[in-house]
């Protein structure tokens, strides 16, 4: 299986540092991946790409879409680990009403179908320790980013 990274808007087979191919995404994480877009409801689900971010406290993410990947069929797998914050939910448009959903250590969000193209957004990471993890939110998004 390869494996695929975003930089500046496109997924690239190597590293941009290294110039490197990309390190298989462990299974067990393929098999996390699968089996929380199953309960969600997405069946199949294969991840090809592992999207990590580091997130230091006052780190936020801007309200955006999801919309490199190819196959649009495929859900969005994210996996948040370390510092909370709050993650907005919106709709297809920018402007439509947004849910805030409280995020911790350890939860799983994953969207989807008609929700597959919908703006979200990470809030800023306020200032904190985790027992685990430091001064810091992790943040990993699994997709399916080829044809
Ligand atoms: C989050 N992350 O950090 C949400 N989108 O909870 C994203 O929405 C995201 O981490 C595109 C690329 C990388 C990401
Ligand atoms: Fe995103």
């Amino acid at each position: 299986m390869s494996n695929f990274f975003s930089c500046v808007n496109r997924y690239s087979q190597r590293d941009p540092v290294t110039n490197e191919p990309w390190q298989p995404i462990p299974i067990s994480f393929v098999q996390l991946a699968t089996s929380a877009a199953s309960t969600a409801g997405f069946d199949h689900f294969i991840p090809d790409a592992c999207l990590i971010n580091r997130y230091a406290v006052g780190a936020a993410m801007a309200l955006h879409q999801d919309k490199d990947e190819t196959d649009f069929t495929q859900p969005i797998v994210s996996f948040s680990l370390g510092l909370p914050t709050t993650f907005d939910f919106g709709g297809v448009t920018r402007d439509a009403p947004k849910v805030a959903i409280y995020i911790e250590h350890g939860d799983v969000l994953v969207w989807g179908g008609q929700s597959r193209l919908n703006y979200h957004g990470v809030r800023r990471v306020k200032s904190g320790v985790h027992p685990l993890l430091g001064p810091y939110r992790y943040n990993l998004t699994f997709r399916h980013s080829q044809p």
